[in-house]
């Protein structure tokens, strides 16, 4: 019963029977043959299939034992935290429980005994799978909610975090945002990330215990306030952008930045009862498996979709081996009820007989040639069955013809090499001096200076003369009363007048202290 009353509250308007079947065996006129249909899994409990990590290391009360007090008897402090004892151990593990005796059992950080040093946590849980929200993250504290927290999701198992929702009793002061709620959010800004002030003021720690990241709230912008007009709402996460992404996360991290305070300041002399204890964390939602499964399962640690469709992968993301005459794509929430499959196809199936290796969804045939080839190559592929590499990439030999990393960019270093294609192997054709796979250094003897120059100097063959000394292959820097390229030429022979300036100068130690300065100044003789 109490089941049946959960059941009614969680996923009445979530299950609906839409979408729940990916494929059926029916007769038609030709006979009897499979119908194909966009699918996607039930909505499921998600905590438990979650891994929690709780930092920093030691936030975690009872090591050692801690008394704590409550805000109702901030003066009894008689509960104690001992991490060594079962019964009055706080771990993550009891945000996750079922709690089936009915006691609340809970995670517990210790104290604020460090005050005014901030008291952080962060919380998080990670799937290691695409999941799609599909109602509202509750999570419940014990003995008051955080005056500050944060929500923060992944898309990426954890590589990059974007905020997902901020919590305060002042959205301006903690933030610098102003307070916004949900329910007024619209139709152009449903997926806007804001901060709420409706589930951290202080109401009495029994009270209200919960804190919400409102997915319902957001899905009736669309299906109405009792989520009834669903078609609404697949349409709208079918056509608007990002909308779908926005509800997929793969992690989540609730970062705990102040605890409750009893609606009054902090009391230095009592920072006993300063702290924050997790209950639960429910997070309801279902696998990602891009509506060509409509079955996830628990397999070696991590939930895994049962692709239908000749797809396959963790979110049945690509096509199977030998089921890509076509691109992977998606399934479809349109057109409504049913959806479209977006099936893969066996080689050869599609279109008569043109395999474009996945990389093309469409054949066209040409009359006057007679063949049907593939259009529009993606993946910078060409060719009648896009079975080659545009120009400017090369084959990927690690790769098979329908691997989407199948053509290579050649990088060809534009000023070293005559052109941007390369052999089969990524090689560019050099320009004069130029060498390297990509062209983007020099043979012996040439210097880099947007280009391969021959030297015009160096410390074998090309030697500065008259104590000229060699400025990075490029120029040999002369003393003065010398030039030319390698200083071989005396100014005297060159310049009459020249020579008798420098002749009148020459031996006085002002013009051996110049000369001495330009050796060590490259450029400075030039000026
Ligand atoms: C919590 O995570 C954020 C990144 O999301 C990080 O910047 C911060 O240092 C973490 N805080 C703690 C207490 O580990
Ligand atoms: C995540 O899931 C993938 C695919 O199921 C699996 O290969 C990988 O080992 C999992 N990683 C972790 C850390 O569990
Ligand atoms: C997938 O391939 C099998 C053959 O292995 C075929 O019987 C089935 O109809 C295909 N399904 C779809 C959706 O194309
Ligand atoms: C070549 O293909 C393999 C297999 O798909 C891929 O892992 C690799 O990254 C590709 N190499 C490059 C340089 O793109
Ligand atoms: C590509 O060019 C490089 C350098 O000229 C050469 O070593 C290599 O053998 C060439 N590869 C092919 C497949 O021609
Ligand atoms: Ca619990």
């Amino acid at each position: 019963m109490l089941c049946l009353a959960a059941l009614l509250v969680h996923c009445v308007p979530l299950a609906m029977a839409q979408y729940d079947i990916c494929k059926s065996w029916v007769t038609t006129d030709d006979g009897p043959s499979w119908e194909f249909y966009a699918c996607q899994p039930k909505a499921m409990r998600m905590k438990d299939y979650v891994t929690v990590r709780v930092d920093p290391a030691g936030i975690t009360c009872g090591d050692p034992p801690e008394r704590f007090c409550t805000h109702e008897n901030p003066y009894l402090c008689s509960d104690e935290c001992d991490a060594s004892n079962p019964d009055l151990a706080h771990p993550p593990k009891l945000m996750f429980d079922s709690e089936d005796e009915g006691l609340a059992t809970y995670w517990q950080s210790v104290t604020w005994r460090r005050y005014p040093e901030p008291l952080l946590a962060n919380i998080t849980l990670s799937w290691n799978k695409s999941i799609e929200l599909t109602d509202d993250i509750v999570i419940t504290f014990e003995y008051g909610r955080p005056t500050i927290m944060m929500l923060e999701k992944s898309l990426d198992n954890g590589r990059t975090w974007h905020p997902y929702q901020y919590y305060a009793d002042d959205c301006m002061e903690a933030f610098s945002m102003p307070a916004r709620r949900v329910r007024d959010l619209s139709t152009t800004s449903a997926n806007r990330v804001l901060c709420t002030e409706e589930y951290s003021r202080w109401a009495g720690s029994k009270k209200e215990k919960t804190v919400r990241f409102e997915v319902r709230d957001r899905f009736a912008i669309f299906a109405g306030p009792d989520l009834k007009n669903m078609d609404n709402l697949y349409t709208r996460l079918e056509s608007a952008k990002g909308l779908k992404d926005f509800f997929t996360v793969t992690d989540l991290r609730m970062r705990l930045l102040r605890p409750a305070l009893g609606g009054t300041y902090v009391q230095r002399e009592n920072l006993y009862k300063y702290f924050y204890a997790v209950s639960n964390i429910e997070v309801t939602g279902r696998c990602k498996c891009n509506l060509h499964a409509n079955l996830c399962t628990f397999k070696e640690g991590s939930l895994q979709c049962e692709c239908e469709h000749n797809t396959t992968g963790q979110d049945c993301g690509k096509c199977k081996k030998n089921f890509r005459s076509r691109s992977w794509r998606a399934g479809s929430y349109l057109p409504l009820p049913n959806g479209s499959p977006n099936a893969c196809a066996a080689a050869g199936s599609a279109f008569g007989n043109c395999e474009c290796y996945g990389h093309s969804n469409r054949c066209s045939y040409i009359d006057f040639l007679n063949v049907v080839t593939c259009v529009s190559c993606k993946h910078n592929t060409r060719g009648q069955h896009c079975q080659h590499c545009r120009l400017g990439f090369y084959r990927n030999s690690s790769a098979e013809l329908d691997d989407e990393n199948v053509c290579i960019e050649c990088n060809c270093n534009q000023i070293g090499s005559m052109h941007d294609r390369c052999n089969e192997t990524g090689y560019c054709e050099c320009r004069e001096g130029a060498t390297g796979p990509k062209c983007d250094d020099c043979l012996p003897n040439y210097y880099w200076r947007q280009g391969c120059f021959p030297n015009v100097c160096d410390d074998e063959l090309l030697l500065c003369q008259n104590g000229g000394t060699c400025y990075q292959n490029q120029r040999c820097i002369c003393p003065v009363g010398f030039k030319g390229v390698l200083c071989q030429q005396s100014r005297c022979e060159a310049d009459k007048q020249d020579c008798d300036g420098a002749r009148g100068a020459r031996g006085s130690p002002a013009a051996l202290a110049l000369a001495v300065l330009a050796l060590q100044l490259p450029g400075w003789v030039d000026l």
